[in-house]
């Protein structure tokens, strides 16, 4: 494959990586649709995202009024969250490796399904139980603005367009850079029609 797009100094943006598997990564995220629905999730302070989202893997990402947290079972069913896919597991891993971090065991994936007009507000990744590991982020459908900042809130950040099949990694000194989705345009894209939907794999629990 090509050589990562440097977004600093321990992350990177690998165009087009996941696009081999597209496929079977569409195939898996209405498998897990099926099981764990789409949903809008709440803040803490009560405003509805603009995002809808689902999770599969042992920790699943929620929101409400008692706050953000990682939860092993879906609020709305009951039931733990789906499996994660070996697929998924190994594009992680493989991502992760192309920029000098090894043994990626990702054991929570959290899936966005944005909607032209939905984004998502600059914020820090810090539910975790630890960063030590890297995330990784896997594009898919509409083109998207990504805001890359740096570790303080007000550093104005960077534009960065992501597109079907792109994977981002960011790991170490980069872990906790504030990052955003300016709001999504209008347009169809050929297999997901109008909606982007990006899927993020960490290590959340310990
Ligand atoms: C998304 N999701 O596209 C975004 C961006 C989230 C979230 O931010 O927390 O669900 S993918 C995450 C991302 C990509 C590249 C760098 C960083 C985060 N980062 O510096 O933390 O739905
Ligand atoms: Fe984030």
């Amino acid at each position: 494959g090509s050589e990562p797009i440097s977004l600093g100094a321990q992350s990177g943006l690998l165009r087009g990586f996941a696009l081999p598997l597209q496929d079977q990564l569409l195939d898996a995220i209405q498998d897990i649709a099926l099981e764990a629905p789409w949903r809008q999730l709440f803040t803490p302070g009560g405003k509805p995202m603009s995002v809808r989202t689902t999770n599969c893997g042992t920790w699943g990402w929620h929101s409400d009024r008692q706050g953000y947290r990682y939860v092993a079972h879906d609020p709305h069913t009951g039931k733990p969250w789906p499996q994660l896919p070996e697929l998924l597991q190994q594009l992680a891993r493989r991502a992760a490796s192309q920029l000098g971090f090894s043994d990626f065991e990702a054991d929570a994936c959290l899936l966005n399904c944005y909607e032209p007009g939905a984004q998502m507000g600059l914020h820090q990744d810090r539910d975790e139980q630890s960063f030590a590991a890297p995330i990784v982020s896997v594009s898919l459908g509409l083109p998207a603005q990504f805001l890359w900042g740096g570790t303080q809130r007000n550093e104005r950040p960077a534009r960065i367009e992501l597109l079907h099949g792109d994977v981002v990694v960011w790991g170490g000194v980069d872990r906790l850079r504030f990052h955003g989705v300016a709001k999504l345009a209008a347009g169809k894209h050929p297999q997901l029609g109008a909606q982007r939907i990006n899927l993020t794999l960490r290590h959340a629990g310990n």
